[in-house]
């Protein structure tokens, strides 16, 4: 059976390989007789090139976690996507839940075609969340500005300045291709001075709703003879019988007493809170730390905070894979955000646990108990994964992952316990939570078979490595689901004939691990597989089935992505660094790394076992994944489960930080090429700041914090709000 979800993504959009990264200059001011770009906060584009457009347009998506947007300077060319999305906003589409394409506010009515242009710069301000673009022409220079609110999210403002002429009047908002609900009231009535004013709502149909947006739009002369252009809207999801034009006349009235240089203030201190809770800072060169807040930027404008959050495997900066949610979002995802903003952890959850009644139907659906999650969700939380993809020769062929891949539901129970962990929720704990970890371990329970051989088994799966399906016994799955039982076991208010069970099958379940060698093998069967080291043929990242074939990367040990090493990055309890050495050296040079979740959870590993120049090399690929255009898929969206990766390697690989109970264990990898690591977290409430040197570790709480530092087995309580310890950080 064919498969293969990478090439599917590929195959989604329209792939415009050529990277981003040739045609760009990243860290060149946008404009520089008005501003500079700080090259560490920056992502800067000069020029307007048709056929990397798009994946410029993704690269510089703005977002306030529920309002995503990208920004097109030519709309309605074929080489523009306009996209704007809404969290949780999924629209049926040829009969799938698919991320509705919303109406488009940020179309600048602009009278410079692409003939005059003579030269472009756009620039990202990741530190204000923001996009910077300017314009020119024989005529004169078009200055614009534009943010989706982080404090108001929903909220979108923009200015745009030029000389008359440059600008004309027009409508606020732009219907979405495929929705021509789209209306314009008359002017409406400010306080403040305008030439004249616009207002226009638009709306898009949804599951169980609309998406409706409005915005007004205030023209004013400024003193220096040019005339400026103030837009201001709004999204919500309204229900399918709200009267939007109602919505939009009250909505319209609330815009006209907003300012952009009111709401800009507001985004910039929203921001740098943000930054203050999650900044990340390598004394390791301007292009990794430039890299690194890139991915950080991306992540912190894709999750919601409020509510329920459902984030795509591209956030919501582009339309690859529908939008839809797969364990990206539990494992790669939540704990960067259970580390940084609690909120957007609680509401990924949130997400999943309104979803338990659809996962309970699911499970019994496919004749199983308790609860199994849908490896690919969107609004309803039914499976939606599509049963064929069109390949790039044009051939359907089927997609299997829905049936098999089945580890997503101990990835959502361990994502719970991530949360928990950071946290400290106790109100979660204590009423989700168990759910939870009670219901999943009985979808487990019910999964596992006592076979002859007196073990548990778990036939049929597909573990992470997608090149091999309807395997047996794959170490990741059967580990988690016996860690998935484990932990629901310790629930205090468990049945105990169940719980005895649980622990029961927990201990039975077939690991795969010889304790001879310390290696897990991936699935029943690995091993014998042609022993083909892919690292000694192709240059890698590389989509191996692509270029060797399916059936060969399924007859051998190509591995598409982090399977095994997968599980000793989730289950750092499972190992110890010689379990980790002897998967990593055998496993690694027998990954393609063709799935962009794999590179970085190799460089986090790869820093434990302090192999530096490996470690370094994964790190760069998935940090600049999306800027350098490494797997031409950028231009259906970001990759944010990548984003999540780059995050973790830093802070539980380099850094060496997780949670141990109550306290947080800080045991760093630094490299000898690295000056210094410093990290911004948020643990059980308080913002905590560690620096990593080669001098030791310095740790900064706001308030005090119990840690473990190397490998001590006692944590030290700190007394004081601002602690220092010095420890050796580095290891051979
Ligand atoms: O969830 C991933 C999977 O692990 C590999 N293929 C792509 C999916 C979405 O990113």
């Amino acid at each position: 059976m064919l498969h293969d979800t990478t090439d599917r993504e590929l195959h989604e959009v329209t792939q415009r390989r050529g990277g981003a990264s040739s045609n760009a200059r990243r860290r060149e001011p946008m404009d520089p007789d008005s501003h500079d770009a700080d090259p560490l906060w920056s992502v800067v584009f000069d020029g307007y090139d048709p056929d990397i457009e798009q994946i410029r347009e993704r690269l510089l998506a703005i977002g306030d976690g529920t309002l995503g947007s990208s920004w097109s300077p030519y709309p309605k060319s074929t080489s523009a996507l306009p996209w704007v999305a809404m969290n949780g906003a999924y629209a049926t589409v040829d009969g799938r839940e698919t991320l509705a394409v919303c109406p488009i506010w940020n179309r600048i009515p602009h009278r410079i075609p692409q003939s005059d242009l003579t030269s472009m710069h756009r620039e990202l301000d990741m530190r204000a969340g923001m996009l910077r673009v300017t314009m020119d022409c024989a005529r004169g220079r078009l200055e614009a500005e534009m943010f989706s609110s982080q404090s108001r999210p929903g909220t979108v403002a923009l200015v745009a300045r030029a000389p008359e002429g440059l600008l004309r009047e027009d409508d606020p908002i732009a219907p979405p291709p495929a929705s021509p609900v789209i209306a314009y009231d008359p002017p409406i009535l400010l306080e403040r001075e305008a030439t004249s004013t616009r207002m226009g709502w638009a709306s898009v149909e949804i599951r169980d709703g609309c998406v409706a947006a409005a915005a007004v739009d205030v023209w004013t002369a400024t003193h220096d003879g040019r005339v400026r252009l103030e837009r201001v809207g709004r999204y919500e999801v309204l229900p399918a019988d709200a009267d939007v034009e109602e919505w939009a006349g009250r909505i319209a009235a609330e815009l006209g007493a907003l300012t952009y240089d009111e709401l800009a203030e507001e985004q910039a201190s929203a921001w740098e809170a943000r930054w203050d809770d999650a900044d990340i800072e390598v004394g390791g060169g301007e292009h990794i730390q430039q890299a690194i807040r890139f991915n950080l930027y991306h992540l912190m404008s894709c999750v919601a905070a409020d509510g329920e959050a459902a984030v795509g495997a591209r956030g919501l900066s582009g339309p690859n894979y529908a939008g839809h949610v797969f364990w990206d979002t539990d494992v790669f995802v939540l704990p960067f955000v259970a580390a940084t903003h609690p909120e957007s952890a609680r509401a990924i959850l949130e997400y999943r646990i309104r979803r338990l009644p659809e996962a309970r139907r699911n499970a019994e659906k496919t004749g199983y108990r308790g609860a199994r999650f849908p490896w690919e969700s969107a609004h309803t939380g039914e499976e939606v994964t599509p049963d064929t993809v069109v390949d790039k020769h044009g051939r359907r062929i089927p997609v299997i992952t829905a049936e098999f891949e089945q580890h997503i539901t101990a990835d959502v129970a361990w994502a719970a316990c991530q949360y928990a962990a950071w946290t400290g929720d106790t109100e979660f704990a204590e009423t989700h939570l168990p759910t939870l970890l009670i219901e999943t371990a009985r979808f487990w329970a019910s999964r596992a078979v006592l076979e002859e051989d007196g073990r548990y088994h778990i036939r049929h799966v597909i573990g992470p490595d997608e090149y091999h399906e309807d395997v047996d016994d794959s170490a990741y799955t059967n580990a988690m689901a016996a860690w998935n039982l484990r932990r629901a076991a310790e629930i205090g208010s468990a049945d105990p004939g169940e719980r005895d069970s649980w622990l029961e099958i927990a201990e039975g379940l077939v690991t795969g691990l010889d304790d001879e060698t310390g290696l897990y093998e991936q699935f029943a069967g690995f091993f014998d597989l042609e022993p083909l080291i892919i690292a000694d043929i192709l240059d890698r990242p590389v989509a191996a089935d692509a270029d060797l074939g399916y059936d060969r990367v399924k007859r051998s040990q190509v591995v598409k992505q982090a399977d095994v090493v997968m599980l000793l990055h989730v289950l750092p309890e499972l190992d110890g660094p010689e379990p980790v050495r002897a998967n990593i050296d055998f496993y690694e040079p027998r990954t393609a790394h063709g799935s962009s979740l794999s590179p970085a959870i190799h460089a986090g590993l790869l820093a434990r076992i302090a192999r530096y120049d490996e470690a370094i090399r994964w790190l760069c690929t998935s940090a600049m994944l999306d800027l350098d255009d490494v797997t031409g898929t950028a231009v259906g969206g970001v990759h944010t489960a990548t984003m999540g990766g780059v995050w973790q390697a830093l802070v539980h690989g380099f850094a060496g930080v997780r949670v141990e109970g109550d306290s947080l264990r800080v045991d760093p990898r630094l490299p000898p090429d690295w000056s210094r690591l410093s990290v911004r977290i948020r643990f059980r409430g308080k913002r905590v700041l560690l620096v990593v040197s080669h001098d030791g570790v310095s740790l900064e709480a706001e308030a005090p914090v119990s840690v473990l530092i190397g490998d001590a087995d006692d944590p030290i309580e700190t007394a004081a709000a601002e602690w220092v310890a010095k420890a050796l950080p580095s290891r051979a």
